[in-house]
């Protein structure tokens, strides 16, 4: 069959992890994705050209053109996601994965998405952000009956304006998305040279709360979560963005979270482009270094990465830059923890209590129940980077080609660019009035007797 031959070349573009599954004849293949690997861009075998983004971690689903629509296949079921080396996840998703795959469409393409449910219970799926018919809208109960499991459901609509949007159940909402079911879709504009960039990426945000030890979400959780991730990956699982020096760029994120992310870029300022209702008019946009990102909302921010290096990019919340491990730790700044550390220990094997000088856990290569992060890992080419979560780096480099994404490892700075140690003499350290000067070589006194919420750690709600 041809469309059979046209979804073949399709996969051969997302890489060997791909797998095709065959479906009832007259529905179209619903391909899975078995990596948690950055795929190269889909470029479009067939319909009208784009310019395809990248999905960091993850996938853009094939379709096949059936008289004219563009017709895809989404298979909701449980999968198993790995978070990072060394850790994974029992979550449910579509065709593989969670996130699902990214859909990308045409302004004005028709499309057809066939749904069929692995799940245990119903579902539905809602296109978050569409301009569409109202019983397409996929709210079970309001709009459609749930889809059973073993049925399958079409949505068919018009895909009438560009942007940003997602997708994700409108049935047993609270359980399904504290389990991963969401995706990314993406409508290009008509015209490929429209708000045409040279890197388009594109994730969402989810959290999940996993126990040490454990591997399936606690799907009640309303605010401690443990594992705040980009795409279902927490750093150092998450890929870097690599872009070429001068490249204009796009990032674009949803947030399908139970709370916001100040999400934070280094070394650049960006322009908040696009919101869940379209693009922003050049004249009402203005630079930022971090934008917040609310529940529900998707952001597109682009600049031109001018700068090289290795720059940070992040949620900046800290507890969301920490997994599972960095919760309800004690603050031990200050105390002597003779003992306290035993204490702990009893109660929660393999556990280690926060540094009594302030305590980089980071550096601290402790035992860990199985199929658990460190609260904080990742190592750079100075040491460890004392961050998880929702962390990764924007890599600029110089001379890239124009479809290379290959993490081109750390940068080399040039001489005479890094912080480094003096070793001179060191000039006066002017002090606030009234503050006796300490010796250098000894931490102050009263350094060592922070009082900090009575001993115990705050949550971050
Ligand atoms: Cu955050």
């Amino acid at each position: 069959m041809t469309t059979r031959r046209s979804f073949l070349s399709g996969a051969a573009l997302i890489g060997a992890g791909m797998v095709t599954r065959a479906g009832a004849a007259s529905l179209p293949e619903a391909p899975v994705q078995s990596s948690a690997a950055t795929a190269p861009p889909l470029a479009p075998p067939n319909g009208r050209p784009y310019n395809p983004v990248v999905t960091l971690n993850g996938w853009t689903l094939p379709w096949r053109m059936k008289d004219g629509v563009k017709e895809f296949h989404l298979v909701a079921e449980p999968v198993v996601r790995e978070i990072a080396p060394g850790m994974t996840a029992n979550l449910w998703g579509y065709n593989g994965q969670s996130p699902g795959p990214t859909i990308e469409v045409v302004e004005g393409d028709r499309v057809r998405i066939f749904v069929t449910n692995k799940l245990p219970e119903h579902t539905s799926v809602h296109w978050h952000g569409q301009l569409l018919p109202n019983g397409m809208d996929g709210v079970t109960g309001l709009t459609q009956p749930g889809i059973k499991p073993g049925k399958t459901f079409v949505y068919e609509f018009v895909a009438r304006n560009a942007g940003t949007f997602m997708y994700h159940p409108h049935a047993d909402e609270m359980a399904q998305m504290a389990m991963g079911m969401m995706g990314f879709w993406i409508t290009h504009p008509k015209n490929p040279k429209q708000h045409a960039v040279d890197r388009d990426f594109v994730f969402l945000i989810s959290a999940y709360d996993i126990e040490p030890g454990s591997y399936t979400p606690k799907i009640n959780t309303m605010t401690d979560f443990n594992l705040w991730t980009f795409n279902s990956r927490a750093f150092p699982g998450i890929d870097p963005m690599v872009v070429r020096k001068n490249d204009r760029v796009r990032v674009r994120v949803g947030n399908l979270t139970m709370t916001n992310h100040p999400i934070h870029m280094h070394g650049h300022t960006f322009e908040v482009t696009g919101t869940d209702g379209g693009w922003v008019k050049p004249s009402a946009r203005w630079p930022e270094v971090t934008t917040d990102i609310a529940v529900g909302q998707m952001r597109a921010i682009e600049f031109v990465a001018d700068a090289p290096g290795d720059w940070a990019f992040h949620c900046h919340k800290s507890h969301h830059t920490m997994n599972a491990m960095g919760h309800d730790v004690p603050t031990m700044i200050g105390v002597d923890h003779k003992g306290v550390a035993e204490k702990i220990n009893k109660l929660v094997p393999g556990y280690m209590v926060m540094g009594d000088k302030g305590g980089s856990m980071g550096a601290m290569r402790m035992p860990l129940p199985e199929n658990t992060l460190p609260m904080m890992s990742g190592d750079g080419p100075f040491g460890g980077l004392e961050m998880g979560g929702m962390f990764t780096t924007l890599k600029v480099r110089e001379g890239l080609a124009r479809n290379d994404y290959k993490d081109p490892g750390w940068y080399q700075h040039p001489k005479g660019t890094v912080a480094y140690e003096w070793t001179g003499e060191i000039p006066p350290a002017p002090r606030a009035p009234g503050v006796p000067e300490k010796p250098a070589d000894k931490p102050a006194p009263e350094a060592l007797n922070i009082k900090r919420d009575g001993g115990g750690h705050q949550h971050h709600h």
